[in-house]
């Protein structure tokens, strides 16, 4: 990979779009040109890019004519239209959908977890899903020193995870309520104001959701270890950044809460709030605009043999998506 890429943004007026760009700023990640692409709807708007402001272009297939790194986040279908396209000019995908993340040839990849994997990429690397990635940040040392055998977790997860129609949504509703008027739901099946929708993307015919099966399959594949059990219920909670997750984790080999608290709070990606007895834990409103995975609330899980309990909370924009797709990108230089 050159010194100063080129870079492309495949939904670079979405949610996750304008927080790649956000991010590839702040890192003073050595762009040579940034190319914005979205759809015709925004061909010729104007997004950030640090102090600068670029013109969004229509994407097409000859969008990537000289790019180097081209990072999507156009939902599932335009990846699988266009990604081939942007291989084929020569650019490495960094692809933020679920189009491709569980291909035998495509490297999932978590760069606190297995930064490895990026070396075996053929054009495409896949970013996980969001509540997958906070939750392997914190999983990894722990693997690593006492073998996690089974995970159950409970997810509580924010609406930007949906896009910016559904940020505006749970405002409109909330707005609605407040005075008295009837809310309207388009992005969600159920009103999400003041509710709780035990629903994330698509059921699947054994009865979770693709959500669900995404934390299973995903956490196996980043952490290289088919034996791991994940069961999980992922929720959409009336928030508008951050995921949270109860974790409950059952393994091999005995790990005290004191244990776990130290090498959590050397692990890489990991930020350490756990103090209850001054109201200090992770908070969704602490967590947004913040690059770690936060953990706290520690606790034995003594209905199993080697147990442990937790609840982890990260930026799900940030690192469940943006930076952790640039992090990716630096990887490749
Ligand atoms: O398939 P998946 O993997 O499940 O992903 C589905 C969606 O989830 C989001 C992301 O939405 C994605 O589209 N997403 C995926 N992974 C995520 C993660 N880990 C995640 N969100 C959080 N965490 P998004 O809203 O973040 O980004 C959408 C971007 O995609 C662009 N896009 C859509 N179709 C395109 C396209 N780009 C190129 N070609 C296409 N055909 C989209 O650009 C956006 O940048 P846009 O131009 O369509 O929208 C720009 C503005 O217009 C508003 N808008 C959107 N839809 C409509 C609309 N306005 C009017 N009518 C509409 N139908 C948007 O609000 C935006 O401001
Ligand atoms: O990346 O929260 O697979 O509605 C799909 C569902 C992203 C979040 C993915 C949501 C997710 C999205």
């Amino acid at each position: 990979m050159k010194k100063n890429p080129n870079v492309a943004v495949v939904g670079a007026t979405g949610a996750v779009g304008e927080a790649m760009l956000r991010v590839l700023a702040e890192r003073d990640f050595p762009v040579r040109e940034v190319r914005a692409l979205a759809s015709a709807r925004s061909a010729g708007l104007e997004v950030a890019f640090g102090d600068s402001a670029l013109l969004v272009e229509e994407l097409h297939e000859g969008s990537f004519s000289g790019v180097d790194i081209a990072l999507f986040s156009a939902g599932g279908s335009i990846s699988k239209e266009f990604a081939p396209a942007a291989v084929e000019a020569g650019a490495v995908v960094i692809d933020n959908s679920s189009a491709f993340r569980m291909d035998a040839d495509v490297p999932l990849v978590v760069p606190e977890v297995n930064p490895d994997d990026v070396a075996w990429h053929k054009g495409i690397i896949a970013n996980p899903n969001c509540s997958t990635i906070q939750m392997v940040v914190v999983l990894k040392p722990l693997h690593d020193a006492a073998r996690i055998k089974r995970v159950v977790v409970a997810t509580y997860q924010a609406v930007s995870g949906t896009g910016k129609k559904a940020v505006a949504e749970l405002l409109s509703q909330t707005d609605a309520i407040r005075r008295g008027n009837l809310p309207v739901s388009e992005v969600y099946p159920h009103q999400i104001a003041f509710n709780v929708l035990p629903h994330i993307d698509v059921f699947r015919d054994d009865g979770y959701t693709k959500e669900e099966w995404k934390m299973d399959v995903e956490t196996k594949k980043i952490m290289g270890d088919d034996s791991i059990a994940v069961v999980a219920t992922c929720a959409r909670v009336p928030v508008l950044v951050g995921h949270s997750e109860a974790v409950n984790i059952e393994m091999e080999s005995a790990l005290s809460v004191e244990d776990a608290r130290s090498l959590l709070a050397s692990a890489p990606g990991v930020a350490l709030v756990d103090d209850p007895a001054g109201n200090a834990y992770p908070l969704a409103i602490d967590a947004a605009g913040k690059d770690p995975s936060y953990v706290g609330r520690i606790r034995r899980d003594a209905t199993v043999e080697h147990g442990l309990a937790m609840w982890i909370v990260s930026d799900n924009v940030r690192k469940g998506a943006a930076l952790n797709a640039v992090q990716i990108a630096e990887l490749l230089l």
